[in-house]
């Protein structure tokens, strides 16, 4: 099996929250290496080519506002099978919900907004993970 990399974004929640060094950490921990890394604010072209495949869903417009409600960690994370292991760590989508053990449910909870502050993103597929590198990492 080859390196394989994947885009971990930390959120701006979890950035407002001072948990980017814990997230990044326990990355670190399972193994995987940091590749590339920055601090950004996202802007609304960013974003729409980033979250495209959301694009007219009627949660898009409230993703997006809170994608640009402060900074964002961006990451290339890099190891064997990174993307699959980086969403085991990450969790499932909803942080209320999110097994514990798992980035988003033993950090995250609902805040009002009951799945969009879920402190991670993570690519899907290494189709997506090249594409989503391309767009934060231009
Ligand atoms: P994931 O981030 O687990 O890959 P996704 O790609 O399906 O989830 O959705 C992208 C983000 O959009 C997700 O992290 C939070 C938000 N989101 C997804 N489904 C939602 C919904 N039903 N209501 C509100 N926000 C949602
Ligand atoms: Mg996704």
């Amino acid at each position: 099996m080859s390196t394989e990399r994947t885009l971990v974004l930390v959120k701006p929640d979890g950035v407002a929250r001072g948990l980017t060094g814990t997230i990044l950490s326990r990355i670190e921990a399972k193994g995987y290496s940091i590749a590339d890394l920055k601090q950004v604010y996202a802007t609304r072209d960013l974003l729409e080519q980033h979250y495209a495949e959301h694009a007219g869903k009627p949660f898009f417009e409230p993703l997006v506002e809170f994608m640009l409600s402060g900074p964002i960690v961006a990451a290339v994370f890099e190891g064997q099978r990174v993307i699959e292991g980086f969403r085991s760590l990450a969790g499932a989508t909803e942080p209320t919900t999110a097994a514990p053990g798992t980035i988003r449910g033993d950090l995250g909870r609902d805040w009002g907004v009951k799945v969009q502050q879920n402190l991670v993103h993570g690519s899907d597929s290494t189709e997506s993970a090249e594409r989503e590198i391309g767009v934060w990492f231009a």
